[in-house]
């Protein structure tokens, strides 16, 4: 290429790279009352800075290529921090190794910018190969967490190449740029992931939601969402553990479920939002959905709507994981607004907004989960019957 060229093409890249940062994003219309979708992802490969991918000298790339690409970013956390949305989201290299950056944005809907490098996460002996799906926690203690799965070979299978463990890793900052690498979280599970520390003490101690299983990823391996707790984080043990929200035959969480992030302090209870995982012919389908623990003993659950809160839906539905909602992170605001980071088909991140009024209404006055169809179909009717009876009323 010469130089003319070069320069015109990196600039056109430039441009583009610019415009699509800027672009607004708006709520989309007909929404179902419980939450707004938006038009656009807010997070895509495409957004990543282009220094991450290309390398601008022409002496070393004349043909101005992609020299390190970007696969996705997708399984963010999230934070508010000085008055700005932090997203601390997995980017995911063409190479399928996942590491952590922060992206930030004043509105919290678009315009969402990587900062200049990628976390440099502190390695722990043996290293992990690969790391994902950072959960922020701002702890009553001062320190802010991350909590992350740590995932490496399972040596003690030689022969099984994909043959996996997964941990959850723990790291701590109070800027989120330098960051302290605390020993993994023990508990009596061979394997962990979707692990969140709960914001504050219970009983004088550091509280994890877990996800105990005996299996790497198959479904059906492991109870459902755990509880426990360990005095000392910097040498996190958990010998018991009790399950919260069990899986169940039959409904959206039959498989697997796990928690997204910590929970909301809501004056009705904390406000949980986890996902579901259903085993289908054409793969698992990963959905999200909400549930409430008590104020005073976070471990028992008061509140569950049957059903999903969110499912994949139209270009949601397809990625390299199709059929996929993953959420780990989200904001409520101090004027009650809640920014919800979901991510789809483990490709693009996404958000919807609610506000916390609204989600408690959801969660306090949506039927369980009738768990037959025949209790399904008597709840329908109830709210049939109510509607006609008042659209009666209204045209007599
Ligand atoms: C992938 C994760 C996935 C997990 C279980 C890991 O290797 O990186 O995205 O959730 O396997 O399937
Ligand atoms: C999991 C998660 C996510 C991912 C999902 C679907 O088990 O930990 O990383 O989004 O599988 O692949």
């Amino acid at each position: 290429m010469t130089k003319k060229a070069f320069d015109q093409k990196l600039k056109q890249l430039q441009l583009h790279h610019r415009r699509l940062l800027q672009r607004k994003n708006r709520p989309q219309r007909h929404g179902n009352g419980i939450f707004e979708r938006y038009e656009h992802p807010v997070l895509t490969a495409e957004h990543t800075p282009l220094e991450w991918r290309y390398d601008f000298d022409r002496a070393s790339n004349p043909h101005l290529m992609t020299r390190l690409g970007i696969n996705s970013v997708f399984n963010a956390g999230a934070i508010e921090w000085n008055g700005r949305i932090l997203l601390g989201a997995r980017v995911e290299g063409w190479d399928r190794k996942s590491f952590f950056a922060f992206a930030e944005s004043k509105t919290g809907v678009d315009g969402f910018r990587f900062w200049d490098y990628p976390v440099r996460m502190p390695e722990l002996e043996p290293a992990e190969t690969n790391v994902y799906d950072l959960r922020l926690v701002r702890h009553e203690d001062g320190w802010i967490y991350g909590l992350f799965c740590a995932e490496r070979h399972d040596d003690s299978r030689p022969g099984d190449l994909s043959a996996a463990l997964a941990r959850c890793g723990i790291a701590r900052t109070r800027d989120l740029v330098n960051w302290e690498r605390l020993p993994d979280l023990k508990t009596p599970a061979l394997h962990q992931r979707n692990c969140v520390l709960h914001p504050e003490f219970v009983n004088g101690q550091y509280a994890f939601y877990t996800r105990p299983m005996s299996d790497f990823a198959a479904t059906g391996s492991g109870d459902g969402i755990g509880w426990g707790l360990c005095p000392d984080i910097t040498n996190a043990v958990i010998t018991r553990e009790t399950i919260i929200d069990p899986r169940f035959y039959h409904t959206i969480k039959e498989g697997k479920n796990g928690l997204g992030p910590a929970p909301l302090k809501t004056r009705a209870g904390w406000l949980h939002l986890a996902h579901g995982v259903r085993n289908t012919a054409a793969g698992m389908r990963y959905v999200l959905y909400l549930f409430l623990c008590d104020l005073r003993e976070p471990w028992k659950l008061i509140k569950a709507p049957g059903g999903y809160f969110m499912a994949p839906e139209g270009e949601e539905r397809v990625g390299d994981v199709s059929n996929v909602l993953f959420a780990n992170g989200w904001v409520a605001r101090p004027n009650g607004q809640v920014f919800i980071y979901y991510a789809s088909s483990d490709t693009r991140t996404h958000v919807a907004t609610s506000t916390v009024d609204r989600l408690l209404d959801y969660v306090c006055n949506t039927p369980e989960d009738g768990l037959r169809s025949s209790v399904c179909v008597q709840q329908r009717c109830r709210l049939i019957e109510k509607n006609l009876r008042r659209c009666r009323r209204l045209s007599q």
